[in-house]
């Protein structure tokens, strides 16, 4: 048995050797072991800490206030219960302003909870689809991932916090309706004052916190998630496409990272594993904590920058571009060929096949989010596959997943992803069309032709509404549920340019777990058409302010194909507008945002 003055003996020459290696190399493993005490914070709830589609969502100046974000973490806590002593979380975001004050405050709380151990991506850094991997693969409680998404970042715009579980997807609604209740009773939170603990270098860090040992390990923010893309993809393959291989030419990406986390991750594999070129394959790719002043939302409005580039240089064969966190993606082909994130789902779907993965595991189903235009549908019928249309956001195809029943699925919002994790994953989305074009060895507008030409095409666009006014925004939604409800409703025929749509059903969209049962209600009113084609209408739950009102437009058409996309959808388009009566409501007479 060691004697008490041993054991001290070996916690000094433990701190001198730490002492020693920081002297000598910081980034050598850091070790210190220190005692604290926690202390109990006396505070206040705030109002409006309720988690939306993705998390909570509010300006940087809101999260600054003293508090606000404590309360939220300590909140999250107290919902995960027991669960939290001895546990291990993930810590990590899109390194948006903001974000290194916020793991500071989650160390400190989460060791004052007794939480043993958080591993956290260099420098705070972790891309959404990097939290899910590394809490899969460290089969650990869940994780903190700190973001705002696509949301503009830099102090005057937004940051986001969310909470990720087990399985490394977002938490259900259970949870965060948990959350929420908790924080509007909140009286104290549990703090660590004198926890001082780097993170911007890989290593581990141990303290001894209220007589418990808290370990803070950081990792390096894309080692996990790079060795899963190289077992899903042939990276071999891949490169040789990317590269030449004497047979054929360097087939030409330019990636886009917009500024945000992805820089990180397109470095180390399309620059590193690829061979990609690092000045002309791939661009904004040093994560700023502004974003450089820039939307991070891949679309033709806010990408617009890389659909020009790669029009004016048609030497390009590809584009693609993610949002702040690395969850989205776009696609685009030569001279900016768009592909809608629709349609990405159901060509990748169809295509399965060319990816290892799949090769190995097998494909069970797909799932698409409901305002997703149908095309993935009508891959699942050929297939035979089992198919979900579930509400929007991600959270609702982790139980699907799990369960062994969904394999591949996405939403319009340019979110696609498998059960490799339980994030929507824009790099991932990019191999896999990569992968595809490889194997099939054509064009992305080829591809996009022959896949029409056997399915026919859904038509889709979206039109948002941005910062509304809240009343405005809500009277339209209180007006369209009246309407819908009118027993005349159902089979009136409305006309636009030309064109005559019959209502066939009318409804607001609810949704039954078909795993766990729960319920969701409310997420969004439908109008479906006789013809298969559908206007949808949805308020947004990831702004910050006011009210996003979301019109979506999918119109199927089974020969004519190859026609112009925003000419073919102007008749629904009026529709969805009439039905609505937007402008009246909201005096608004264009969209913010045409996807
Ligand atoms: C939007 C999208 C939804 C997506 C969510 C989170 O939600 O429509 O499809 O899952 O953002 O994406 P809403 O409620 O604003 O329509 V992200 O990239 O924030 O994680
Ligand atoms: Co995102």
């Amino acid at each position: 048995m060691r004697s008490s003055l041993d054991r001290i003996d070996i916690e000094r020459s433990k701190f001198k050797k730490t002492q020693r290696l920081n002297k000598t190399s910081r980034l050598e493993r850091l070790e210190t072991i220190m005692s604290l005490s926690s202390i109990l914070v006396p505070t206040t709830p705030f109002e409006g800490q309720k988690p939306g589609t993705s998390g909570l969502r509010k300006k940087v100046k809101v999260f600054m206030e003293k508090n606000y974000t404590e309360n939220f973490v300590q909140c999250i806590l107290n919902a995960l219960g027991a669960k939290v002593k001895g546990a291990t979380l993930v810590v990590g975001g899109d390194g948006r302003y903001f974000s290194k004050q916020a793991v500071n405050i989650i160390i400190r709380i989460a060791a004052a909870n007794g939480v043993a151990k958080l591993i956290i991506g260099e420098r705070g850094i972790l891309s959404t689809p990097a939290v899910s991997t590394l809490i899969r693969t460290h089969k650990v409680l869940g994780g903190i991932v700190l973001t705002a998404s696509h949301n503009p970042g830099g102090i005057r715009h937004d940051f986001g916090i969310k909470f990720n579980i087990e399985n490394g997807g977002p938490a259900p609604d259970s949870l965060t309706d948990a959350v929420y209740e908790l924080t509007k009773t909140i009286t104290q939170y549990k703090f660590t004052p004198d926890l001082d603990c780097e993170f911007d270098k890989k290593g581990v860090q141990t303290f001894n916190v209220d007589g418990s040992e808290f370990v803070v390990e950081v990792v390096d923010s894309s080692e996990d998630y790079v060795a899963l893309m190289k077992e899903i993809f042939d990276f071999g393959k891949l490169k040789e496409l990317i590269r030449g291989d004497g047979k054929r030419p360097p087939f030409q990406v330019l990636i886009d990272s917009m500024n945000g986390v992805t820089g990180v991750y397109v470095t180390r594999i399309f620059v590193e594993e690829l061979g990609a070129s690092p000045d002309n394959n791939v661009r904004r790719i040093i994560p700023l904590d502004n974003f450089g002043e820039i939307h991070p939302d891949p679309n033709l409005t806010y990408a617009k920058d890389l659909v020009d580039r790669v029009k004016e240089d048609t030497t390009y064969d590809f584009g693609a571009a993610f949002d702040g966190d690395g969850d989205r993606n776009m696609i685009i082909g030569k001279n900016a060929f768009f592909v809608t994130p629709s349609d990405s789902l159901a060509v990748i779907a169809n295509n399965l096949q060319c990816i290892p993965y799949f090769q190995k595991r097998g494909v069970h189903g797909f799932a698409r989010s409901m305002p997703t235009a149908a095309a993935v549908d009508r891959v699942a019928a050929k297939l035979g596959m089992e198919m979900f249309e579930v509400p929007t956001g991600w959270k609702y195809f982790g139980n699907l997943m799990d369960a062994g029943r969904l394999s591949l699925c996405g939403e319009e919002s340019f979110g696609t992803g498998s059960d490799h994790i339980r994030e929507k994953d824009g790099i991932w989305a990019v191999l896999a069309w990569l992968s595809i074009i490889a194997h099939k060895n054509m064009s992305v507008e080829d591809i996009l032709t022959e896949h029409w030409k056997i399915y026919g095409r859904n038509y889709f666009t979206r039109y948002d509404y941005e910062e509304c006014n809240t009343e405005d925004a809500n009277r339209m939604m209180e007006h369209l549920e009246k309407l819908i409800a009118n027993s005349s409703f159902v089979g009136r025929t409305l006309t636009s340019g030309g064109k005559s749509y019959t209502v066939k059903i009318a409804d607001n969209f609810s949704y039954i777990d078909p795993i766990d049962k729960s319920c969701a209600k409310n997420q969004g009113i439908r109008v479906l058409f006789e013809d298969g084609s559908r206007v949808i209408y949805r308020l947004s739950g990831t702004g910050s302010t006011g009210a996003t009102i979301r019109l979506y437009i999918d119109s199927y058409e089974k020969d004519n194909v190859t026609a112009d996309a925003q000419v073919m959808l102007k008749p629904l388009v009026e529709v969805g507008l009439e039905i609505s009566q937007l402008k009246k409501f909201t005096g608004r007479d264009q969209p913010t945002v045409i996807t």
